[in-house]
């Protein structure tokens, strides 16, 4: 996706060759080495990866402690993304053939007052967009460090202005047979795919519609143009390539809660207590740690404890899981 802003922030025209290439000379990657040692070192990457884009460094959400960036090459390349493939190589392959993600038309609709029918590119002109390092953990027990560009969730929900009715928001994404492979080789999942929050979780400040990775268009295997990150849950809330927000007053229905309810919860909080059917949640694999590295624990909401455990305060988080 091109997000066009003002001249100034035009993309060059090199950034439209295919994001594998590109990414490997950028001098993103260069900083990437130096800006993975300290979070002090951070501004000079989002100086690098601001290089035609227009997205800055929101010094609020720096990398963690400890934990270095994911390489982008490797958030680009070990996809989840089931409209296209099941393997973690194959989306990067299959969402490059001939799937158009610009023009986008993203509809906002529900119990709101003012129903949307957005432009994307449009709409990251009028929201502005910011840099936001998050963890990011896969239910599956891997985990990646990710800038993400874009703009919280909140800014587009004042926007729609949901009634007082409004008690959840549903998300949806595109669903186009002859796109994505996925929606005919897995008939058992209840395609379209969708996610859902609580209106206090979409409302929270983390909430973030993301537009782009590392100062770049978002990729399509990551979820052009426009995908939720949900940093405090598992990487599955993290619903891509969005068609349709919609405001409702019962909690909806979702993809994953359909196909294993007792394996995937609405909340799906990161909770390294309550363990997977099938497997513990209480470390996980840093992709780009290299095999032999020990996981590290999980931590509860994914680090993110401080900001959101007020949500939940007085819910039972084992059985509201
Ligand atoms: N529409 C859609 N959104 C999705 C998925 C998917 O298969 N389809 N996979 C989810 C899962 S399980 C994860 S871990 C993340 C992966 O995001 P990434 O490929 O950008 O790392 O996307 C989430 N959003
Ligand atoms: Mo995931």
């Amino acid at each position: 996706m091109r997000v066009k802003i003002s001249k100034d922030w035009e993309l060059p025209e090199s950034s439209v060759t295919p994001e594998s290439d590109y990414l490997s000379r950028r001098q993103v990657v260069k900083a990437l080495g130096l800006a993975a040692a300290s979070p002090l070192l951070l501004p000079s990457l989002a100086d690098a990866a601001t290089q035609g884009f227009p997205t800055k460094l929101n010094k609020k959400y720096l990398a963690p402690e400890g934990r270095k960036l994911t390489n982008p090459r490797l958030v680009i390349s070990y996809n989840n993304f089931y409209e296209f493939s099941t393997q973690k190589d194959e989306p990067r392959i299959l969402a490059n053939r001939g799937w158009k993600t610009e023009p986008w038309t993203l509809e906002v609709g529900g119990l709101v007052e003012n129903p949307l029918k957005l432009d994307v590119n449009a709409l990251c002109k009028e929201m502005g967009l910011e840099m936001r390092i998050y963890r990011f953990r896969c239910v599956e027990a891997w985990s990646m460090v990710i800038p993400w560009d874009g703009f919280p969730l909140h800014k587009l929900i004042k926007k729609a202005k949901p009634t007082s009715k409004a008690k959840f928001v549903k998300f949806t994404t595109f669903m186009d047979k002859k796109a994505g492979p996925g929606f005919e080789n897995y008939p058992y999942y209840n395609w379209p795919y969708t996610e859902g929050l609580r209106m206090d979780e979409a409302m929270h400040e983390l909430s973030f519609l993301a537009v782009g990775i590392y100062g770049r268009p978002m990729p399509n295997q990551n979820g052009a143009p426009i995908r939720l990150v949900v940093p405090w849950k598992y990487g599955f809330k993290s619903i891509k390539s969005i068609v349709k927000i919609e405001f409702t007053d019962k909690q909806p229905n979702t993809l994953w809660n359909a196909a294993a309810p007792k394996e995937y919860g609405f909340y799906s909080n990161v909770n390294p207590e309550v363990p997977h059917p099938r497997w513990s949640q209480a470390r996980e694999r840093v992709i780009g740690a290299g095999v032999l590295a020990d996981r590290i624990p999980t931590l509860p909401f994914n680090g993110y404890e401080k900001e959101v455990a007020p949500l939940y305060e007085g819910m039972d988080l084992k059985k509201h899981f």
